[in-house]
């Protein structure tokens, strides 16, 4: 088993865990229990908790049940994204991770509060994990600023508004980065708060994420069109994306992959810089095997 392999194995399920063991079935009622560790267990990555996970085992900070605390913090907040993302009033999506979306498997009213409880449970979670107050209050910071009104959810409202419009791509990575980029580089940012890393390996590790970060949308426009054309043997996009700018729409597919494998070298680099900084130049690490996994397309 790959170092990567083992360790999304030995993490994914604690992080699953840590979730639906603070949700506490018992106080909360089956139904939003049930709607709410449904989408927490439907086999999503935990890309950003483990992004989070790695992050520290860089700078060897030891993995304890706070840093779980943390970790699944993150995930919450993006769990909670896709389960209203996927509701009629937005993307209006039947399906999610090859399973009926929240919505379909147990209703829209219940979807909205299952996405409602696990953002406000999140903040719950953080709050309780044991961790020095300074530290705790910019953790909480830095989770709420990029899931909130200029991150995330600003991010969303773009995305929504730039629909049936033509983007620039200068607009569109605009949109991405709040979107989907800004929670993937507050998992790094919080790992750097928790472990107290130097600003300039901060600053390194800060660069590493938001080339993750457009790597990681780069590669779903183009999963789309790959996906796609593996089934139909053609390059278009899935139907309700056919109006929607992409990176695939605006560069094509080549400019597009370039573009992704640009963003890689990049994150490539500024964790070598930081390996320099560590003296640990030579050790391959899960940084650098997310980027391996992610370049996987
Ligand atoms: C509804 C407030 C609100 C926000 C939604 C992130 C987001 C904002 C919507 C997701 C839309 C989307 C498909 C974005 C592309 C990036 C992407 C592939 C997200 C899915 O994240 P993964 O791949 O999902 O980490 P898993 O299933 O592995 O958890």
């Amino acid at each position: 088993m790959s170092t990567y392999t083992d360790f999304v194995t030995r993490h994914v399920p604690i992080i699953e865990q840590t979730i639906c063991t603070f949700l506490k079935k018992e106080t909360i009622g089956e139904d939003l229990y049930d709607s709410m560790s449904y989408s927490v267990k439907a086999g999503g990555k935990k890309f950003r908790p483990l992004l989070f996970l790695a992050t520290l085992s860089l700078v060897d900070y030891p993995i304890t049940n706070k840093e779980y605390k943390v970790a699944s913090s993150l995930e919450m907040i993006h769990t909670y994204s896709l389960i209203h993302d996927d509701l009629p009033a937005m993307d209006d999506d039947d399906l999610r991770r090859g399973k009926p979306t929240n919505h379909k498997q147990f209703g829209e009213a219940m979807a909205i509060l299952a996405g409602d409880g696990l953002l406000t449970e999140s903040f719950h979670l953080l709050s309780s994990a044991e961790i020095e107050a300074t530290k705790l209050v910019k953790l909480v910071e830095i989770l709420s600023s990029s899931a909130g009104t200029k991150g995330m959810i600003a991010g969303q409202v773009e995305d929504i508004e730039a629909e049936e419009q033509s983007v620039s791509l200068a607009e569109l990575q605009l949109i991405h980065e709040k979107k989907t980029g800004a929670l993937i580089k507050s998992a790094v940012e919080m790992a750097c708060v928790l472990a107290s890393v130097s600003p300039i390996i901060e600053s390194e590790l800060m660069t590493y994420a938001t080339s993750v970060g457009i790597a990681f949308q780069i590669r779903d426009d183009l999963l789309d069109v790959i996906g796609d054309e593996a089934i139909i043997g053609k390059h278009v996009g899935s139907d309700e994306k056919l109006n929607k700018s992409t990176y695939v729409s605006l560069l094509g597919l080549e400019e597009a992959k370039e573009a992704f494998y640009k963003q890689c070298d990049i994150a490539k680099e500024a964790l070598h810089r930081t390996k320099i900084e560590l003296g640990i130049d030579n050790t391959q690490t899960l940084l650098d095997e997310i980027l391996k996994e992610l370049k996987e397309i």
